[in-house]
């Protein structure tokens, strides 16, 4: 006969083997033999030492499948259903920090004109930890490792929020390889790396004349073979790119042709 009808005991997951607690009944009879066993539970994850009462894990729990386990625990020399024949055992199961945080997308190459101003947000990452619990499951955002990334880009811890923090114009780099770590505030601390590509393009600084072409590739104009000397053929239109480019003095020349004006 079982005296107490339930008993508690909290098991860390993933930990085979593990004590989880002793029963005890005592027998009335003048023959005094028990044996234990599970009558009710998950017998894949528990097993009882059918002479101690002494209860163990079979193989480590999973606190984020099942964050509480119930036994029932008899005896074969009592089989009956009276009262104090079973006792109940609460398997509480204690969270560990066991999952990394993982990238929720690959984020795609990401293309910036190098007058992007500061502060400009470039890119927001998310992370998300499975872990049942806090602080294993609090996750947090870190620019890691190689090249002139920091000096450029800054991520907020919290938020994953990638943002410009320099001037791109300082360099002459025009690809950036940001490796953001992913990290949670568990013990011990999980991560997950991340790349970003990030391509500058550089806004070219043209030179006046750069600005300036003809408003066709090419012309096809037919002149009668009597035309005389001095007939106008076509008046080309120039075109001025340049925004500011107010009525600057032109001049244009032939720079190939029929050889000799035959
Ligand atoms: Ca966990
Ligand atoms: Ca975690």
């Amino acid at each position: 006969i079982f005296t107490r009808e339930e008993y508690e005991a909290t098991v860390p997951e993933n930990v085979p083997d593990y004590f989880v607690t002793d029963v005890m009944a005592i027998d009335p009879d003048t023959i005094k033999k028990i044996t234990y066993v599970i009558h009710q539970g998950p017998t894949d994850l528990f097993r009882i030492d059918e002479n101690s009462g002494a209860i163990y894990t079979t193989r480590g729990l999973d606190y984020e499948k099942d964050s509480e386990h119930i036994l029932v625990i008899g005896t074969l020399e009592n089989m009956s259903d009276t009262k104090g024949s079973t006792t109940k055992v609460i398997v509480k199961v204690e969270d560990r920090n066991d999952i990394p945080p993982v990238f929720t997308k690959i984020p795609p190459p990401i293309m910036l004109e190098d007058d992007t101003p500061i502060g400009t947000s470039v890119y927001d990452l998310e992370a998300t930890d499975s872990d049942g619990t806090a602080p294993g499951n609090k996750v947090r955002y870190e620019i890691i490792g190689r090249g002139k990334a920091t000096k450029y880009f800054q991520i907020d811890p919290d938020t994953g929020k990638l943002k410009v923090t320099n001037d791109l114009k300082k360099e002459v780099d025009t690809e950036y390889q940001i490796d953001v770590r992913a990290y949670d505030l568990g013990e011990p601390q999980l991560s997950s790396v991340i790349t970003l590509d990030i391509y500058i393009q550089h806004v070219a600084t043209v030179a006046p004349e750069v600005g300036l072409r003809f408003a066709d590739n090419s012309y096809s104009i037919q002149v009668a073979e009597n035309a005389t000397v001095g007939t106008l053929i076509k008046t080309l239109t120039i075109v001025n790119s340049r925004a500011h480019g107010g009525n600057i003095p032109l001049r244009c020349q032939i720079t190939s042709g029929n050889a000799e004006g035959k």
